[in-house]
């Protein structure tokens, strides 16, 4: 493998929205660097990226692929980022190794949720950035207004460097504003393309443009910016190194456009991420701290340095083994080497080391700082983790994934089988942090949690192609709350007196509601002795047990006061259990005369969707039995705040995507327990009592 300086090395993360061509514009790159010697279709699953038996079954990504490709002397390593929005972990865990990224936005649908997100992200980041509008040669493709909704959300720094000379079908040609040419692509899906003057109805256009990017390029360097206004004009150095130069500061984002799939466009893009985009020098220092201490350390892009890598991908696929891809920051790593992984406090001998290509691999002696590998049978080291050299330990910050938006509950189709989907879910976890599990004990079910059913459908296929073992997603139960409306009073008596020593305990009970959230509280309100001390507590225990099992449907009693205020007792057939009996009898009759009610868990629901598909989204929020709190615009999509049931929110991610055709995203939290309708809680009574029915028999 050819060496390449540091300065001559880009990091870039191919990130859009789903479905826009990110994989095809991968593809195309390396077909046109000579990487490949065809250009491979994501609907015929032959593409470098899309590589795991998934991707190619449902033509679409779900996890990062790294393709690495010498352009103009420079090293790329492109990752392919998934854009459905259950893999956004995936996105996240790329955007930390790179050092810019190429947004591609849809020539026929504009800026989407996706678009959004990505943008957002690439900036948390702080990267440089590249928009790539694609699919111009789709019907009814248009660039301009493209770029006037990709300005309108995502600011004047957006700058073309290209406009396309026609688009829809038959699209082959663009102005380039950098050569002022315009460059017709050959039809052949070879990437090449022949260049000629720009023709007088273009020329006005292109001059314009060159003159507004000139402008930009300037306006934020004095220097520069004096010879402007004298001159009115850059030259081609000028006009190149400042635009590097701001590029690499964020102050620019070149826009750029093609078509992925017919290889349109594509050769240009390459050459601006070579001239424009920053070599992982032109970007500041890696900071970490020294395990266990708050000392911050500074690793410069250096393969002098120590050595300091994140692992930002695992994957365990079949026939591949398990692979940790890492971005080295500074130092580097060696076949051989023995180095620590400073996140979990442990050693680990590198066997060997590669440069990856989708599934390829390429044996490598060395990988320096500011580049990106992999390397094969760690032991004890996952996704996020840091490794670096033993004797000067960092660690990096972890890889911030999200939180998990949505749940559902894993049943075994055969029995015994509970084990060996813990372990697969373990390692599933492994490469996708993003998916976690655990077993609640409160609902009694294995819960798995994630962004997305479509993420679930996969990990579910996943255990039965890897693990053998097949699981049912089924919808958690809700975990409902008890609860009292009314003040009561109510006595629970428990007597047994036939025939040796026997059972008497007597209490009164009184039970009052208490405002949301306020718990339990226990009141010994006995005088005169009528129930001696020492049996109080048995008493208590008795309503807690009771409260923890329910008395409606099996759900935890919450949110009420309840006092012993009166009782009797007998010398000797008292006891502890005797009034333990007694305590949980009381309340039990109490609490059904004190307007028992169900409480259920309301969430905090926020959905983002274009404005169109606001009154569908909304029209079925109230459907959920939810309540609409209010809209907030953001550009040309609107986000919908909500409360709604959790227990109406089961699938709730596939209905937004087939309401609004993928365009939408949701959040949700917890926010606080509320009555569940009348009509609603004789249902889940009956249910309950229907299963509780079913154990007995
Ligand atoms: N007409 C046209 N179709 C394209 C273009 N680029 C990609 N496609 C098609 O769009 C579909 C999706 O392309 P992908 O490359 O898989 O898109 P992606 O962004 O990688 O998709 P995800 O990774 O699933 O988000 C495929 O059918 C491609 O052939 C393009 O420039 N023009
Ligand atoms: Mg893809």
């Amino acid at each position: 493998m050819k060496e390449y300086s540091i300065d001559r090395i880009r990091n870039i993360s191919l990130v859009a929205h789903g479905q826009v061509g990110k994989t095809s514009l991968a593809e195309a790159m390396l077909f046109t660097a000579g990487e490949t010697t065809r250009l491979g279709k994501v609907d015929d699953g032959t593409t470098v990226s899309d590589y795991i038996q998934d991707e190619i079954e449902r033509k679409i990504s779900i996890s990062t692929a790294v393709a690495l490709m010498e352009w103009q002397k420079h090293k790329l390593n492109i990752i392919d980022t998934p854009g459905f929005s259950d893999f956004v972990g995936e996105v996240i865990s790329a955007l930390r190794v790179v050092e810019s990224v190429v947004v591609m936005v849809s020539a026929t649908a504009g800026v989407e949720v996706g678009t959004e997100s990505v943008w957002k992200l690439a900036k948390n980041n702080k990267l440089a950035g590249f928009f790539f509008v694609n699919r111009m040669d789709k019907e009814h493709a248009d660039f301009n207004k493209t770029l006037d909704s990709m300005r309108n959300r995502f600011g004047s720094s957006l700058v073309p460097i290209q406009f396309p000379v026609t688009a829809g079908e038959g699209f082959d040609s663009i102005v380039d504003l950098i050569k002022m040419k315009v460059l017709t692509y050959q039809n052949d899906l070879s990437g090449q393309y022949t260049e000629k003057d720009i023709p007088a109805n273009l020329l006005e256009k292109a001059q314009n443009l060159r003159k507004k990017l000139e402008e930009s390029i300037a306006e934020n360097d004095e220097a520069l910016m004096e010879k402007y206004l004298e001159t009115e004009k850059l030259d081609d150095k000028e006009l190149i190194e400042g635009l590097r130069r701001e590029v690499v500061k964020c102050n620019i984002v070149p826009v750029l456009c093609g078509a992925a799939s017919t290889n349109k466009g594509v050769a240009r893009l390459m050459d601006a991420i070579v001239d424009f985009a920053p070599s992982p020098v032109d970007v500041p220092a890696v900071l970490g701290v020294k395990p266990e201490s708050t000392i911050e350390i500074a690793r410069k892009a250096d393969a002098k340095e120590p050595l300091c890598a994140l692992v930002f991908k695992t994957i365990a696929e079949q026939h591949l083994g398990e692979l940790s891809f890492f971005r080295v920051f500074s130092g580097s790593l060696e076949a051989g080497m023995e180095i620590l992984n400073s996140s979990v406090a442990n050693t680990e001998k590198l066997s060997q080391v590669f440069f990856m290509t989708g599934k390829s691999r390429k044996e490598a002696t060395v990988i320096s700082a500011g580049d990106i590998g992999a390397t094969v049978k760690l032991k004890n080291t996952k996704t996020s983790d840091t490794l670096c050299d033993k004797k000067n330990p960092i660690l990096l910050p972890k890889i911030a994934f999200p939180d998990p938006i949505i749940r559902t509950a894993l049943v075994a189709k055969n029995k015994g089988d509970e084990e060996k989907i813990s372990a697969g879910l373990h390692s599933i976890h492994g490469e996708d942090p993003t998916i976690t599990f655990q077993y609640d004990p409160e609902v009694k079910q294995l819960v798995m949690s994630g962004q997305g059913e479509l993420q679930f459908d996969i990990v579910s296929k996943r255990l039965k192609d890897r693990y053998g073992v097949e699981v049912e997603m089924v919808e958690p139960r809700i975990p409902y709350r008890e609860t009292i409306r009314k003040k009561v009073e109510a006595q629970g008596k428990y007597k047994k007196q036939s025939g040796g020593r026997g059972q008497y305990g007597d209490c009164h009970l009184r039970l009052e509601p208490q405002f949301r959230g306020a718990g339990f509280e226990f009141l010994d309100e006995v005088v005169g002795g009528v129930i001696p001390g020492k049996y109080i507590p048995a008493i208590e225990k008795g309503v807690r047990e009771t409260m923890t099992d329910g008395v409606l449907a099996g759900y935890p009693v919450v949110d009420l006061k309840v006092a012993v205020f009166f009782g009797s007792y007998h010398a000797v057939d008292s006891s502890d259990m005797a009034f333990k009996v007694a305590g949980s009898m009381a309340f039990k009759k109490a609490f059904m005369e004190a307007s028992p009610v169900l409480l259920e868990p309301i969430y905090n629901l926020e959905v983002t969707v274009p404005e169109e598909c606001m009154g569908d989204v909304m029209g079925d929020i109230s459907s959920r039995r939810g309540k609409i709190l209010g809209m907030e615009a953001e550009g040309p999509f609107q986000t919908i705040k909500a409360k709604v049931p959790l227990a109406e929110l089961y699938k709730y991610s596939t209905s937004l995507r087939s309401l609004t055709q993928g365009r939408g995203i949701h959040r949700r939290s917890f926010s606080h327990y509320e009555e569940v309708p009348g009509e609603v809680q004789a249902k889940i009574v009956e249910a309950s009592q229907k299963s509780k029915k079913d154990e007995e028999e």
